[in-house]
């Protein structure tokens, strides 16, 4: 591990491979750990944590998972810190607003989209890859629950690769919403905007692009251009790990009520209703959800290769 104080008294901690990697401008994919401590169960996501990072290892790029830690933010994992974090039910949630807090209490934490691009970009880490982005979530013309991962995409200058967002989301209006917001979105090797593990949304991407060069020139001159933010690199899920979109939204609207009646809002309801999903449709939606979590890491590895050779 290399440690590093930065003069504003942040502690960042790499491993090895990770600075070695960035001190040499190798391909290095940002990773979330939120996936691991809330996203999947034991043993899943240690099992899903692994496959991500040797998704990002096969395309090329070094996968730097991110945890915080002890004051400090950790770039990269190892199977003592995995079994930790994928065991521990304490760990909490971290988004990007509750970052500061978990430092100064130098407790541990899981990092959400937003609060790994704030590290991300902290280390110089271009790209970030995640199954799925938070987005505005049904009923949110009444409750008004939109993710910070969107507005997070408008300040931090890290490209972001998903398979879309879950259709526990309103996916129409997590679309308009980062139309609103500026936030370039392209998909990859697609004209849709996936809905993660379902088949399609059946809505479509703005832009599309086939080849990751054309992805990296894109990011670059978005940067150039001096706007604030970052791209969002949308993946579909391969066809065969894919779920009837059906099957999904039947699952979901039981899940929803009962979210409903035990009351279930703000940053828990998430993994409340993954969990409801799981268990309605036998485990599919968990083991999709770790398929589509190795596609978005491959892919995001061939864009930060392409990244790292074009970028001038
Ligand atoms: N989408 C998923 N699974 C997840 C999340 C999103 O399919 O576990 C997590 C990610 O870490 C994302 C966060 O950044 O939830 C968004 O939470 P919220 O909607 O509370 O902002
Ligand atoms: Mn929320």
């Amino acid at each position: 591990m290399k440690h590093f104080d930065t003069d504003h008294g942040l502690t960042f901690k790499f491993q090895t491979e990770v600075a070695d990697a960035l001190a040499e401008g190798q391909p290095v994919v940002a990773l979330e750990s939120n996936v691991i401590t809330h996203g999947l169960r034991y043993p899943h996501n240690i099992a899903a944590a692994q496959d991500i990072e040797a998704a990002v290892r096969a395309n090329g790029a070094v996968p730097a998972t991110i945890f915080i830690e002890d004051g400090a933010i950790v770039y990269g994992s190892d199977p003592q810190r995995l079994e930790r974090y994928a065991t521990s039910d304490g760990i909490p949630k971290v988004s990007s607003r509750d970052l500061p807090f978990v430092l100064a209490n130098r407790s541990p934490g899981a990092t959400t989209v937003a609060s790994s691009l704030i590290c991300a970009q902290w280390a110089g880490i271009p790209i970030f890859s995640s199954a799925g982005i938070g987005g505005v979530h049904r009923g949110a013309q009444d409750n008004m629950d939109v993710s910070a991962d969107l507005i997070q995409f408008t300040r931090s200058r890290v490209t972001t690769v998903c398979a879309g967002a879950k259709m526990i989301l309103d996916l129409p209006l997590t679309l308009e919403f980062l139309e609103t917001h500026c936030v370039p979105l392209v998909a990859y090797k697609s004209d849709d905007f996936p809905a993660f593990f379902c088949e399609t949304s059946g809505l479509k991407c703005p832009q599309r692009m086939d080849d990751p060069h054309s992805i990296a020139r894109a990011i670059n001159l978005h940067a150039a251009s001096g706007a604030p933010g970052g791209v969002v690199v949308t993946v579909p899920p391969r066809p065969e790990d894919a779920i009837p979109t059906q099957v999904a939204e039947d699952a979901l609207a039981t899940a929803l009520k009962r979210a409903e009646s035990a009351n279930i809002v703000g940053p828990g309801l998430t993994k409340f209703l993954m969990r409801q999903l799981e268990e309605a449709t036998g485990g599919q939606t968990a083991r999709a959800n770790a398929a589509v979590l190795i596609s978005t890491a491959s892919a995001a590895a061939e864009i930060a290769v392409a990244l790292a050779a074009d970028t001038p």
